[in-house]
């Protein structure tokens, strides 16, 4: 037996999310999945985390921040400035209260979706990839190398997606939050 119930947790999703961000959380989850599969982690986990990465999604700024106090994350200046950051820790919190995740390497994989962070476990960098390239992407530059790249080196497909995002927020104008530029730099140093 499973040590998840998915389909309730993919109602409670589908409740809260819009029907474009479900589609895409469970395009997530089958890709993550796969990639499981592939680089011999877990695969329900992967399943699991891949389906609540962006749980905090439909959250308000306000909400957000609310959470990461009440649960002391620590909140940066620059997060405050740029909420959209802050849906990947407050989903970590709200995946251990609503969906009762317990594993702390998914909560982990949740909260570190959006920049990575240096080290990540393979299930991290699982999600952090399948978040980018699952199916229903498709305005994204890189993917096609990308998804080849994904399935044979994960660490080298981190790395490019860093270096894509940091291109995209650069010709955007952006704020970069430390933590990309430092897993940039960090996989930088290890990958081929
Ligand atoms: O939630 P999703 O849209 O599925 O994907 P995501 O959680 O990777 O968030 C994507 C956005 O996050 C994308 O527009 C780029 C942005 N992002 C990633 N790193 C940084 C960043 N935005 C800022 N301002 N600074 C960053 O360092
Ligand atoms: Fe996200
Ligand atoms: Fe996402």
């Amino acid at each position: 037996m499973s040590d998840y119930n998915f389909p309730k947790i993919r109602h409670k999703l589908e409740d809260a999310l819009s029907e474009k961000r479900y589609e895409h959380t469970l395009g997530v989850a089958v890709t993550a999945r796969m990639l499981a599969r592939i680089h011999g982690v877990d695969d329900e986990a992967a399943y699991a985390a891949g389906l609540l990465h962006d749980c905090a999604k439909n959250l308000s700024a306000k909400e957000r921040i609310h959470m990461c106090n009440k649960a002391g994350v620590e909140v940066t200046q620059l997060e405050i400035d740029n909420p959209e950051l802050l849906h990947a820790k407050a989903g970590a919190i709200l995946a251990a209260k609503e969906y009762d995740i317990k594993d702390q390497d998914i909560l982990n994989a949740i909260s570190s979706h959006t920049t990575g962070r240096p080290g990540m476990s393979e299930l991290e960098k699982i999600v952090f990839v399948a978040d980018y390239i699952e199916p229903g992407r498709d305005e994204r530059p890189g993917l096609k190398e990308l998804r080849a790249e994904a399935f044979r080196d994960l660490d080298g497909c981190v790395l490019h997606i860093l270096d894509t995002t940091l291109k995209y927020l650069g010709d955007t104008a952006k704020a970069i939050d430390p933590a990309t530029r430092e897993t940039y730099d960090y996989y930088n140093g290890i990958a081929h």
